[in-house]
């Protein structure tokens, strides 16, 4: 990073830094992740084991949590499954890397440097602690910087990851980044929520308002992943929509007391299909078009 890019550029992202400043005391995250140490900002796909909801009462609320924080975990699956084989020596970008969960996965099960970038000073604080405590602050760095302008070098990672962080960017803007820091024939992989705008037009409905409300987010419809890709010459190898697969996590997460409000935008959402799960894998063109504002 450089002094010269700014980091918050305009009065969106002064708005959003404001929101994640203050969420330091984030009681359903933190006691996840002090489970293990895998601090996540995302959310989860398959179904969960139903017995912990009949199990007594005294006991149900820490298996809820700790059922939740293995479906997060086991989330991070799906960028594995995306990203395929990974060479050691690769380098990979997590845009919008929260506390370091998908970092460290990634780390630990393909043995890459990763470099996580995002724009919240505590989460960085905290991720580079965690890095130092579990060993390996060589290899999984974490930068204060804006995922859609790094100011990292062209052409310098193999591979870009996003796990639930696009809906808080413009997409053309940030797919024209991950482009230009991916090498040619280097992959994209990105898991999101988004807004199924072959059902709801414009992708507009009551639970997308209320989730971008809670979370000061702008959901995007599904066909402007679509277009934002391609007109980047981010070329995609794998779609698969996970909308049925991302409701148990969000049914389980209603039963604990930890629960923040915005459960039920997601399961309405979901449940009529109006609101998307998506995993995307996509190989970056040998000349790519770059395309940075939506034409
Ligand atoms: C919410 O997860 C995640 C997002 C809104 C995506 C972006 C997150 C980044 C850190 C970039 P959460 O785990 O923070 O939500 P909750 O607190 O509701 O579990
Ligand atoms: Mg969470």
């Amino acid at each position: 990073m450089t002094a010269e890019y700014e980091i918050i550029r305009n009065e969106y992202e002064q708005q959003l830094h404001s929101h994640w400043a203050a969420k330091q005391h984030d009681d359903i995250n933190l006691l996840l992740g002090a489970m293990d140490g895998l601090y996540h900002h995302h959310y989860a796909v398959g179904d969960f084991d139903r017995t912990v909801l009949t199990v007594p009462a005294d006991q149900r609320q820490q298996l809820i949590l700790r059922e939740m924080h293995r479906m997060e975990s086991e989330q991070v699956e799906l960028i594995l499954d995306g990203l395929g084989a990974v060479p050691a020596n690769a380098r990979v970008l997590d845009a919008g890397s929260g506390r370091g969960g998908t970092s460290f996965i990634l780390h630990d099960r393909l043995g890459c440097r990763v470099d996580g970038v995002n724009f919240c000073e505590h989460h960085i604080a905290f991720s580079r602690k965690l890095a130092e405590a579990r060993g390996c602050g060589d290899s999984v760095r974490f930068h204060y910087a804006n995922m859609t302008a790094t100011g990292f070098p062209d052409a310098s990672y193999q591979y870009v990851v996003s796990n639930e962080t696009t809906m808080y960017v413009d997409l053309f803007e940030a797919f024209h980044e991950f482009a230009r820091l991916l090498e040619p024939g280097g992959r994209y992989v990105l898991v999101t929520w988004c807004a199924n705008d072959a059902v709801a037009a414009s992708g507009a409905s009551p639970e997308i308002d209320a989730i971008n409300d809670h979370y000061v987010c702008r959901i995007h419809p599904r066909s402007t992943y679509m277009r934002a890709l391609a007109a980047n010459g981010l070329v995609p190898s794998k779609v698969r929509d996970l909308t049925a697969e991302a409701i148990p996590y969000w049914e389980l997460r209603s039963h604990s007391e930890l629960r923040t409000g915005v459960e039920s935008a997601f399961l309405q959402g979901y449940r009529s299909n109006r609101l998307n799960y998506l995993l995307v894998a996509a190989e970056l063109a040998q000349s790519p078009p770059r395309v940075s504002h939506e034409g």
